[in-house]
């Protein structure tokens, strides 16, 4: 996509075109004056040419810089021996090496993109995934060039008494005028995206471990002064991830100190710098009072998954930025394997593939639809995606599956021996998979480069005489804009054949591979039922014509507990499907509502498990299985079901809402999967109108932790009601000085249903717990927002024009958020047409404005241009 005539470049880089760099930067010592206002960086570069043949200009990345000086070997250079631009520092060179002294100057209080060094609330911190360390100073600003860096940070010691950065402190001065000078030195090369500093006046608690070779490394977690205490859960994650890595990928931890620091201005949740981690403090910070179940679980994933990329991904890093998914893809299938031997793993699968069918295959069905290993980006912020990291890590699970345990264990130990300390590509670990385990990978490898959610269709035929039954899958994948005609996928089909009595009498792996496959089962005694896609062993949409018996069936008795689950979202699904064809009114028949029934008064069935067969699938997942995304209709019949199913089963809902009793304070699984049961209750009761709301308003009262209180105001907030408006405030009274809740207070209040969301929601812009700088704010306001259905998708089209216009004023300071937040846009092309005329409106307003940051022009053109 080339664009003449607005202010942002947008320049299509394209994989295809990838080359070593000119130069290299193996060494780099910085010297960085720190202050809000203004940061001095002196940088001293070690530049070696990387090329053959006639010698070419070296070229650095730099944006938003002011520079001061510039020495080459020592001299000078006037302003007639280089060029600069807004984005390069060119250098003619003529050595095949060169020393580089350049000064520049850097505002972080001024930096609201809050990429490179900024300023959030009293600290000075860094972000520089993927190209933030360009608006530090002057480098080879790219992943492949690996570097050693020393960094010596200068503050005023008052202000900033804690001075942070990669590696090992080695020096550490006192200056005149009460300031202070600490060296960091990181022994291990790594590109600029891993470079990290804070400044700040922080608190910090500490601990060791000790790894398998008996080193003793320091632990240390920084937060804000008096939230010490919160931070005690996240650093037992940390040492349970380190537990874990050594245990089941034989990862030992290399540096003698790890540190993480908490900020409350991050643009994502948390980045793995060599050694010094940086949070969003929302990942970071936990008590029962004040974190949910869900702050907990997402802690300790985080925590987990910050601290996995040191080798997936730190000693081991991306040849460039394509190759993404190679360290995220992998760390996430690592930290959900970590979470899964943590809590309960068929669970944390539900969860998993819940959050994949509600995020990642409507991004892969809408016109940002990517493969995992996109062949070209204009901005690569805008590819930091669910497609990347949760559909990757599908693809290393499904390697997982082939291979078994034991071969994709040693294919890791083979890729961290052999590409330890380098920048590599996705081919790179597929061959330490194929070497590890003589499996040819070839045609999986698909997977990398065709996006799109493969559709399967199977059929089946049962032959009475011959006791024979086949299995016939067809695969097709619609087109996507990087590939119009798929070639057939590789993937493993996991399954089970039931009897009609629920016994189990096949348990089987496929490896499906062609456009259309068959298999026989034989001495099969009746027609079985398949359980299929068990564990959803592939990222799939899987077709297949159940009865409603068959799926009562499978709902309880298969015992792929993960299929229970599955069987109870297909039976919703069908009947959606069916209610929407209809013309008539919406009944529901009472087969499904008995079935329901079983699955409520199950006294055997597991309380997690009952918990999540009765979470009903998500309008967004529902959308998604649609040609059109009718949502005045599908709202209306997805409340119809769950307040039938609600009204009745409401005396054995509300017989169990009694009779759970979990304990207020405990995190462990069990207390959690009763909470869990608890709530949910709480909330089908609720759907019931007005009827349980002095229930919810009971329990807010009541709740002696944040997953009590919060669940009962989401709940109290289905309707309009006193109590419910009542509940807002006592909240916002009790949490007002809280940030990390009042986001909590913010997201329930524009994500509800209540007919009087807009005007909450501009009233909340005014409340001094909003704070448009800070991402969290905006994601809990406007990205609540835009994620809910009943008000963003309404018939005026005024949910559209609210969130264009705070795009379009977002956009002028933080273009990373902003574009994020015109993805809420990309089901534009199966809108119906009174919504997508609203849609296009406002899309083509934001198209028009000149300076529209590449990262959000990117998102718009490529909705409006699929
Ligand atoms: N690797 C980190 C990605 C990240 C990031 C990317 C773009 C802009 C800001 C960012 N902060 C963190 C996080 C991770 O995947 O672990
Ligand atoms: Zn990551």
């Amino acid at each position: 996509m080339k664009k003449t005539g607005y202010d942002n470049i947008m320049k299509t880089i394209y994989l295809k075109d990838y080359s070593a760099p000119l130069y290299k930067i193996p060494k780099a010592e910085l010297e960085i004056s720190l202050d809000e206002k203004e940061s001095i960086v002196k940088s001293k570069l070690y530049i070696e040419k990387n090329h053959t043949g006639k010698q070419k200009p070296l070229s650095l990345n730099g944006e938003h810089l002011k520079l001061i000086s510039i020495k080459k070997d020592g001299t000078l250079l006037k302003k007639n021996q280089y060029q600069l631009t807004e984005s390069e520092l060119i250098i003619p060179c003529e050595t095949p090496t060169c020393i580089l002294e350049i000064e520049t100057r850097i505002y972080p209080e001024k930096n609201l993109a809050l990429e490179g060094i900024y300023k959030s609330d009293t600290i000075i911190c860094s972000q520089n995934e993927p190209e933030g360390f360009r608006r530090i100073t002057y480098f080879i600003d790219r992943p492949d060039n690996m570097c050693h860096f020393t960094t010596t940070l200068i503050a005023n010691k008052t202000k900033f008494p804690t001075l942070l950065s990669n590696g090992n402190p080695s020096k550490r001065k006192n200056l005149p005028n009460n300031i202070q000078s600490i060296t960091w030195d990181d022994p291990f090369p790594k590109p600029s995206y891993l470079f990290a500093v804070v400044a700040g006046d922080l608190g910090k608690i500490s601990d060791t471990f000790t790894t398998k070779s008996g080193r003793k490394i320091k632990l240390e977690i920084y937060v804000d002064k008096g939230n010490e205490n919160r931070a005690k859960f996240a650093m037992s994650a940390l040492k349970n991830s380190m537990k874990w890595d050594e245990d089941n990928y034989g990862r030992e931890y290399d540096l003698d100190i790890f540190m993480i620091v908490a900020v409350d201005a991050f643009n994502m949740g948390a980045m793995e710098n060599k050694g010094l981690n940086i949070f969003n403090a929302q990942y970071i910070l936990a008590d029962p009072k004040t974190a949910t179940d869900a702050d907990y679980k997402n802690i300790e994933a985080v925590v987990a998954h910050e601290y996995f990329h040191n080798w997936t991904g730190n000693r081991i890093t991306c040849r460039d930025w394509f190759q993404l998914t190679l360290k995220e893809g992998l760390t996430v299938f690592r930290d959900q394997e970590f979470s899964s031997d943590m809590n309960v793993r068929v669970i944390e699968r539900i969860e998993n593939v819940r959050q994949l069918k509600n995020i990642q295959f409507p991004e892969d069905a809408s016109p940002m639809s990517h493969p995992i290993k996109p062949s070209s980006y204009i901005e690569i912020n805008n590819f930091y995606t669910s497609t990347v990291y949760e559909k990757g890590s599908e693809i290393i699970r499904m390697i997982h599956t082939i291979l078994g345990p034991k071969a994709f264990r040693k294919g890791t130990d083979l890729y961290f021996k052999t590409f330890d300390g380098q920048a590599v590509t996705t081919e790179d670990f597929i061959w330490a998979m194929e070497k590890a385990s003589n499996i040819d990978l070839t045609q999986f490898k698909r997977w990398y480069n065709q996006a799109g959610t493969p559709e399967i269709t199977v059929t089946s035929k049962y032959n009475k005489t011959k006791k024979e039954y086949r299995l016939a899958f067809k695969q097709d994948c619609r087109p996507t804009p990087e590939t119009k005609t798929k070639k057939p996928f590789l993937f493993p089909i996991m399954l089970g054949l039931l009897a009609p009595n629920g016994k189990e009498i096949v348990s089987k792996t496929l490896t499906i591979s062609q456009k259309t496959q068959a298999f026989t089962f034989n001495n099969l005694e009746e027609k079985p039922i398949p359980s299929l896609l068990r564990n959803f062993s592939a990222p799939i949409k899987l077709h297949y014509d159940y009865s409603d018996e068959e799926l009562q069936l499978l709902m309880t008795k298969d015992s792929d507990l993960f299929n229970r689950y599955e069987a109870s979202q297909r039976l919703t699904m069908g009947l959606i499907h069916k209610l929407l064809k209809s013309k008539s009114d919406i009944i529901i028949p009472k087969s499904y509502l008995k079935a329901f029934g079983a699955c409520i008064d199950d006294s055997r069935l597991d309380i997690a498990l009952k918990a999540e067969l009765l979470t009903f699938p998500s309008t967004a997942s529902i959308i998604d299985s649609l040609e059109i995304a009718d949502y005045p209709n599908v709202i209306k019949i997805r409340d119809k079901i769950i307040s039938e199913v609600t009204s009745t089963h409401a005396s054995s809902l509300y017989k169990i809402y009694q009779s759970l009793h979990p304990s207020p304070k405990e995190i462990d699984p069990k207390t959690m999967a009763e909470r869990r049961l608890k709530n949910t209750l709480l909330l089908l009761l609720s759907h019931q109108g007005c009827e349980y709301t002095d229930l919810a308003y009971d329990q807010f009262k009541k709740a002696e932790n944040m997953t009590d209180q919060l669940a009962a105001l989401n709940a109290l907030n289905q309707h309009v009601s006193n109590e419910a408006n009542d509940a807002l405030a006592k909240f916002y009274k009790q949490w007002k000085h809280d940030a990390l809740i009042m986001n909590k207070w913010f997201a329930v209040q524009t994500s509800s249903k209540r007919p009087d969301v807009y005007q909450t929601l501009k009233s909340l812009e005014t409340n001094p717990a909003f704070d448009k700088k800070n991402p969290n704010k905006l994601r809990a306001l406007y990205g609540s927002f835009a994620g809910n259905p009943y008000h963003f998708h309404h018939a005026s089209g005024k949910g559209y024009h609210l969130l264009a216009e705070k795009i379009k004023s977002i956009d002028t300071y933080n273009p990373s958020i902003a574009a994020r937040l015109a993805n809420a846009f990309k089901i534009f092309p199966k809108l119906p047409d009174s919504l997508k005329n609203h849609a296009s409106k406002e899309l083509l307003e934001l198209k028009a404005i000149n300076k529209l940051s590449k990262n959000t022009r990117e998102v718009i053109e490529k909705i409006l241009h699929p």
